[in-house]
């Protein structure tokens, strides 16, 4: 009997987006709906500060965001390097329904937005302001380790019907250069979905995920039959092979198969994700290399 529904998503913001999601899926929607409801939870969350809304600002103060989708009929949209528009994975799915392009950037993706009928909004926060401010003080960029136990949404769901989406948003790497993408809008290294197979997303330092394209190398490895954790695990493995220290470096991965078996992986201590199967939520701590 396989595991379905079910949802999972990155950190501790994903237990209130997998109670959208399952409000979805409880209802027998579609696993392409839930991941969408469910990740419009932290980025509509002034006090989230890595997605949407009151996300970080690049090092030149401006807001921007990525995000994708992918459903089960592996179709996808996604806007990289987004302003103004606090729901960036809704302009991710309009994307793949409405124009004849998989990905839209910068000035073009707000001018598709804003056409679409999104409103255009100041995401930037007192607080993130503030924070902003404070770092402009000595202007260094580190990028840290699981900084406040949160990152990343991306959220994968497996409907009552056995369907795969996914869905990933970011207000990316604080204090990056203004123009700079991560993983997270990217299909195969943010996120991946295979209806056939598994899908798979991607959370952490996004340059090491888009040069070993992350989650796309999970879902190939449960198509070799791999559990999705020890699929993440392998993808794990192939950062740490590339490079000489991954001390400062952490990626988590997330997975779930057409069975509904799904699992975690990080680098380092400290990733966690939430699951929710049988209408039951929990956080779970994600085995990690070290
Ligand atoms: C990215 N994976 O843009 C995202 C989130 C992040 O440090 O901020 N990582 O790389």
């Amino acid at each position: 009997e396989p595991n379905r529904p079910l949802v999972i998503s990155t950190w501790n913001h994903g237990i209130p987006a997998n109670e959208a999601a399952w409000d979805v899926l409880a209802k027998e929607g579609g696993a392409l709906d839930a991941v969408e409801a469910g990740v419009r939870i932290p980025e509509a969350d002034p006090d989230v500060r890595t997605v949407g809304y009151g996300g970080y600002p690049d090092r030149d103060g401006f807001v921007t965001l990525d995000a994708c989708i992918m459903d089960e009929r592996e179709q996808c949209g996604s806007v990289a390097a987004l302003q103004h528009i606090k729901h960036p994975i809704s302009v991710a799915r309009k994307v793949k329904e409405e124009s004849p392009h998989v990905m839209l950037v910068g000035e073009g993706a707000l001018q598709f937005a804003v056409e679409q009928g999104f409103e255009k909004e100041d995401l930037l926060t007192e607080a993130s302001r503030k924070d902003w401010k404070a770092w402009k003080e000595d202007a260094d960029y580190r990028p840290e380790i699981n900084i406040e136990n949160h990152d990343t949404i991306g959220m994968l769901a497996l409907d009552s019907r056995g369907n795969l989406s996914g869905a990933c948003t970011t207000s990316g790497a604080a204090w990056k250069m203004h123009g700079r993408v991560g993983d997270s809008p990217l299909i195969g290294a943010g996120l991946f979905v295979d209806n056939e197979v598994g899908a798979a997303a991607a959370t952490g330092l996004g340059e090491e995920v888009i040069r070993t394209c992350g989650s796309h190398l999970v879902v190939e490895q449960m198509r070799r039959g791999d559990h999705p954790e020890t699929a993440c695990r392998k993808a794990v493995r192939r950062i740490v092979e590339k490079n000489e220290s991954v001390k400062d470096i952490q990626v988590g991965f997330i997975a779930v198969d057409k069975q509904g078996r799904f699992g975690g992986y990080s680098i380092q201590k400290g990733f966690s994700f939430a699951v929710c199967e049988a209408g039951r939520n929990r956080l779970v701590d994600a085995p990690y290399w070290d």
